[in-house]
């Protein structure tokens, strides 16, 4: 299961050609990727390194609450959207601290900025969560997952809910061929903070299990993936446990999947290491709607990681 983790990181080492992006950073990558994963078999969680759980599980809550706001991110204690709500602030016309401009780059380079940064982004976080209309106006990333998963809106003025037609269609029909959420929009690209990197998934059923396949445009392997594969087979099991159905298989499908020019020795690292057991999952099982789990009702049994090996986001 890990296994397959570590050799596309290897593959990547060795077959990925340099390119530049958007950030700045500089990656190595590929085009066109696939791994499976058997939910039977464990949870797909890394041991290689240590990944907080609770940050995968709050922010697939938020999605599901259809929340795009900092905010509850923030009150769960979970800083990795951080960046790109800050960004949206530094940016706007109202924002007259020190020069933010390039910070994702300049914090990494520079100590002395480095400590301007984190004091704005300090404040930042604290107007997030003291005040209301701040929070409306910056702790918004647009029209991300949250909103393209449960209210869509149709070129036809009606709202449509993408997850709960899924359950609903789970139920009804589970041979559908239709069980499938969109986040890409041509039309919302200008209104998001970030376009959707995982961009869409499609649910199956056969023999009582249910299965997803995700697809992703572009795939930060080192820090995103890990939490992509998590929370993703995390909705599985939501989806199946309001529906009745064992968990199958998850399978994901990567575009250009990249590690950073800065991550490389971070991989190395990790490469070197054994992968472990894999924990499994606790769903309390009082609650039934996908839409009523909260933190304390996901548990994760058995997790026992290597320690954690850090690195900076590219932003
Ligand atoms: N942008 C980039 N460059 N990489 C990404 O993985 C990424 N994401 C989301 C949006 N844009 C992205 C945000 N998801 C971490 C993990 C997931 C993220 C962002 C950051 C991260 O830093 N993880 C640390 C732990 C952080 C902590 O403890 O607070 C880790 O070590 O795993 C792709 O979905």
């Amino acid at each position: 299961n890990e296994q397959q983790y570590l050799d596309l990181c290897r593959y990547i080492l060795e077959e990925g050609r340099r390119k530049e992006d958007r950030t700045g950073t500089g990656t190595i990558s590929i085009f066109g990727y696939q791994m499976r994963f058997d939910l039977q078999e464990g949870f797909p969680l890394l041991t290689t390194k240590r990944i907080p759980f609770r940050l995968i599980v709050s922010e697939l809550l938020w999605f599901l609450k259809g929340d795009t706001n900092l905010r509850y991110l923030l009150q769960h204690n979970n800083h990795i959207w951080d960046e790109w709500g800050f960004q949206k602030w530094v940016e706007s016309a109202e924002y007259n601290g020190p020069d933010m401009t390039d910070f994702g780059i300049r914090s990494q380079q520079d100590e002395e900025f480095n400590k301007v940064y984190q004091e704005q982004l300090a404040i930042y976080q604290e107007k997030v969560l003291q005040d209301d209309d701040f929070a409306q106006k910056f702790g918004d990333l647009g029209n991300v997952y949250g909103k393209q998963w449960r209210s869509w809106e149709g070129a036809d003025g009606e709202v449509y809910d993408q997850i709960q037609y899924i359950i609903d269609e789970i139920k009804r029909n589970p041979d559908s061929r239709r069980l499938l959420c969109n986040a890409w929009s041509a039309s919302e690209i200008k209104n998001q903070q970030l376009p959707p990197c995982h961009y869409a998934f499609q649910f199956y059923v056969a023999n009582g299990k249910l299965s997803c396949m995700f697809n992703m445009r572009s795939n930060d392997v080192f820090l995103g993936l890990p939490f992509n594969i998590a929370s993703y087979a995390l909705l599985t099991h939501l989806i199946a446990h309001e529906c009745g159905l064992e968990v199958g298989e998850l399978i994901y499908t990567g575009a250009d999947v990249h590690i950073y020019s800065n991550h490389i020795e971070q991989v190395e690292k990790q490469l070197l290491r054994e992968p472990r057991e894999l924990p499994s999952l606790k769903l309390n099982e009082q609650v039934k709607s996908v839409f009523d789990f909260s933190m304390n009702d996901i548990e994760l049994v058995g997790y026992h990681p290597h320690g954690p090996i850090k690195a900076p986001v590219a932003v």
